[in-house]
């Protein structure tokens, strides 16, 4: 694709979802930094995504971490949301934050603590289809620190059983991406290190089973576009986490430590079609805002989703493919190469005024007055997170 009015319409579908916890407190081990007007509950974290949503014009979805947001009525969360013009997305459980979990959640060699957690990830379906949610996103901690602490392939093997009872509970439009990381908490295993360790569970479970790349969770030098081309070629990339990383998973700003990776990563999909709504690619961020302002931040975030996608869709499909068949290596890299280098800003400036949005949401956020309300109105504590 090439032509700008053809990207406009890609960019005006495109689909970006913010996670509710990103919302929220959050720092490091060394300190959580407490920040004035931060989302009580999961219902202000909804006035949040419906904010980022109202002036961006692409982000009508928020992803739940249970029991973060565990509500006593998922069904008057969702009217809540739609009622803001956004909806529920992904269902992310939570098994890593209990004792019980210290040796593994579904992992673990303890039937009772498996037992546990198969039945957190079944309510976490249940809630899933209160909130007509497509997507169940499963991260798991689990992993071992000293070889020989526990059999490897009876933790795969576990894994298996422990996914295959929530994948045959879930309604047939969900799906179960399966996250992986090479590291952390665990540092001589995690049972689920890597995209070859996701795709192997997912191939045993079924097709609505499919790998989610969060693309902080990988080595240093880790080339995830390619990950990305192998895996929509395998018809199971699942969603993105999307973040950016210098060291480890830093969960900093999308776009903000290495744009050219991102603009890479989205060459990949539009070549193979894979922004197409058809690809059912669930595109989501996965952050945390230690120092900065959040909803101003998650702006920030999506907008640099918006370039780096604007910028794929301007690659020259048709100079790329000749140079490519010429076996001309500089042409076809000179074809990539400026469509990264071309300043999209202007033309979504444009887009967004074509779409009766703000063509400066950033500024339109400051403008509006959110920022003091929430600082006056929301005292008295905050939501439950990585801060709590
Ligand atoms: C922990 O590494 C993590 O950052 C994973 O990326 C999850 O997706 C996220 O937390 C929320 O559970
Ligand atoms: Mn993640
Ligand atoms: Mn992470």
């Amino acid at each position: 694709m090439s032509s700008w009015a053809a990207a406009a319409e890609v960019l005006r579908a495109q689909r970006i979802e913010t996670p509710s916890w990103a919302y929220g407190n959050s720092g490091t081990r060394f300190k959580v930094f407490a920040q004035r007007g931060i989302p009580r509950d999961p219902y202000e974290k909804i006035d949040d995504a419906a904010k980022v949503h109202e002036l961006t014009g692409v982000a009508p979805s928020i992803a739940l971490h249970i029991p973060w947001d565990r509500v006593e009525d998922f069904g008057a969360l969702g009217r809540y949301a739609a009622d803001r013009g956004i909806e529920l997305g992904a269902i992310n459980p939570n098994v890593f934050q209990e004792d019980d979990y210290r040796l593994g959640s579904l992992c673990n060699p303890d039937p009772g603590v498996r037992r546990k957690a198969v039945d957190h990830l079944l309510e976490c379906v249940e809630i899933g289809r209160v909130t007509g949610s497509g997507v169940l996103s499963v991260w798991m901690a689990d992993g071992t620190n000293y070889a020989g602490q526990d059999n490897i392939r009876a933790r795969q093997d576990r894994l298996h059983e422990g996914l295959r009872e929530a994948y045959d509970r879930m309604p047939e439009n969900m799906r179960l991406l399966l996250e992986y990381k090479f590291f952390e908490p665990h540092f001589y295993t995690m049972d689920v290190p890597d995209w070859g360790t996701s795709f192997a569970q997912c191939l045993r479970l079924g097709e609505r089973a499919q790998v989610l790349v969060d693309t902080g969770h990988h080595a240093p030098g880790t080339n995830i576009e390619f990950i990305v081309a192998v895996l929509l070629r395998e018809g199971r990339l699942g969603g993105f986490h999307f973040n950016s990383r210098n060291y480890a998973d830093d969960d900093l700003i999308v776009g903000a430590a290495d744009p050219f990776q991102l603009f890479r990563i989205m060459h990949e999909l539009v070549s193979a079609g894979g922004l197409d709504p058809a690809a059912n690619v669930a595109f989501m961020l996965d952050q945390c805002h230690n120092l900065e302002p959040k909803v101003p931040a998650m702006i920030r975030s999506v907008l640099n989703v918006q370039e780096a996608t604007a910028k794929a869709l301007l690659v020259d499909a048709g100079a790329l493919a000749r140079a490519q068949a010429e076996g001309d290596v500089l042409g076809a890299n000179a074809v990539v190469m400026d469509a990264f280098n071309t300043d999209v800003r202007p033309r979504l400036a444009e887009l967004r005024e074509d779409m009766g949005l703000d063509p400066d949401p950033i500024a339109a956020y400051h403008r509006s007055g959110y920022q003091e309300r929430i600082e006056a109105e929301r005292t008295g504590g905050a939501a439950m997170g990585w801060g709590a």
